[in-house]
């Protein structure tokens, strides 16, 4: 396939409510959107780097600058999705800015090729269980209020974020007045060190599916540590990004769930090797989000159809972010997201929101 240019645009996205995490608080959305334009068609690629580097190292600025002075640039005139991760391979780091580079042009290649993503990715269902992921509140009448609120919009499965003095509490009002059928699992991101292993075994008396990132992202060996002093199952996120990591972490029985994002990873193609790999260890994989827009969250959701898939994703409803997404809304059915079939993600850009949304754009050739 051979690419005229791309186009990298920005787009601020106000969040419907705050979301607080371990790591600090988003009021909205400062999005990069990748479009490859190619000889007969366009593809779309939405980077989830946050606006700061607090999550993870990446950043929207340094995902536009890496994207510009050194990926864009590495890439073959003559190209397809197959070889970008190659292309790219000699520029260390940068899997959120590489993944929304190796999505544009997959994205244009499928349109070209008439095929959607989850055919191409292997799905196998045509829609996915949708989780919700519950930010930090104020208090806890307030955070039951939110999860009643999801409950009742028919979200499957309920993830909330924990911190050093916001954790047994809540966890135990949410347990204690939803009951034992509610799908409850925890996201620590990161905030705990091995030293809070007793208060953290607290946990195991909420019947959770599962405890998220507790430890810092390269501390692999003490989730290892860690999930032998828990019976709540450790699922990794930050610490998993490439398939090699997952591996690692198998082989050191530092996890036994694996949060997949496709941005932390380097691309769908890194997403689905992982997904191969825990399925054959019979490691359970789910699929994480970044608070995506409906580019995003169209290839997320094929990429949740996949078998290995067991687990609820945060794959929620573009309602549950945003007031206006900028592709039609993805809406729950029956706690359910319908996946895309159309070509590439399914999905485009809705030309006037978009406009209405966009700080700036920019056009890269060769
Ligand atoms: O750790 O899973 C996370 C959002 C931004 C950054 C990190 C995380 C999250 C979420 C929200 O939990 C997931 C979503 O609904 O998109
Ligand atoms: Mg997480």
């Amino acid at each position: 396939m051979k690419i005229k240019g791309i186009e990298l645009r920005r787009i601020a996205m106000p969040l419907k409510a705050p979301f607080r995490t371990s790591f600090g608080v988003e009021y909205a959305r400062d999005i990069l959107l990748l479009r490859v334009e190619a000889a007969d068609s366009e593809g779309w690629g939405e980077c989830v780097a946050m606006s700061e580097p607090r999550y993870n190292s990446e950043y929207v600025d340094g995902a536009a600058d890496v994207l510009r002075r050194f990926l864009i640039p590495a890439l073959p005139l003559d190209v397809t999705a197959n070889t970008v991760a190659g292309a790219l391979q000699p520029f260390k780091g940068h899997h959120m800015a590489k993944a929304a580079l190796e999505s544009a042009v997959l994205d244009a290649e499928l349109r070209a090729s008439g095929e959607s993503f989850a055919s191409y990715l292997g799905a196998t269902r045509d829609r996915v269980p949708s989780g919700v992921s519950v930010g930090i509140m104020d208090s806890v009448p307030a955070l039951l209020d939110a999860v009643e609120g999801f409950v009742a919009e028919g979200y499957v499965r309920i993830k909330l974020k924990i911190a050093p003095g916001s954790d047994v509490g809540p966890v135990a009002a949410v347990r204690e007045h939803f009951g034992d059928d509610l799908l409850l699992q925890v996201d620590a991101n990161a905030a705990y060190t091995l030293a809070d292993s007793r208060h953290l075994e607290r946990l195991d008396a909420f019947d959770l599916l599962l405890i998220e990132q507790p430890l810092a992202d390269d501390d692999l060996v003490q989730h290892a540590h860690l999930a032998r002093r828990l019976t709540t199952p450790v699922c990794l996120d930050e610490s998993i990004d490439s398939a090699a990591h997952a591996a690692a972490a198998i082989s050191l029985g530092a996890c036994s769930v694996v949060n997949i994002k496709p941005g932390r990873v380097g691309g769908y193609l890194e997403a689905r090797r992982i997904h191969d790999l825990c399925q054959a260890h019979g490691i359970a994989v789910w699929c994480g989000g970044m608070l995506e827009t409906g580019i995003g969250r169209a290839a997320n959701v094929a990429l949740a159809a996949l078998p290995g898939f067991t687990l609820p994703g945060d794959t929620s409803a573009s309602s549950r972010y945003y007031s206006k997404d900028i592709t039609a809304p993805f809406e729950l059915n029956d706690g359910h997201l319908d996946v895309p079939r159309g070509p590439g993600t399914g999905v485009e850009p809705l030309p006037e929101v978009l406009a209405e949304l966009t700080a700036s754009t920019e056009w890269i050739t060769g």
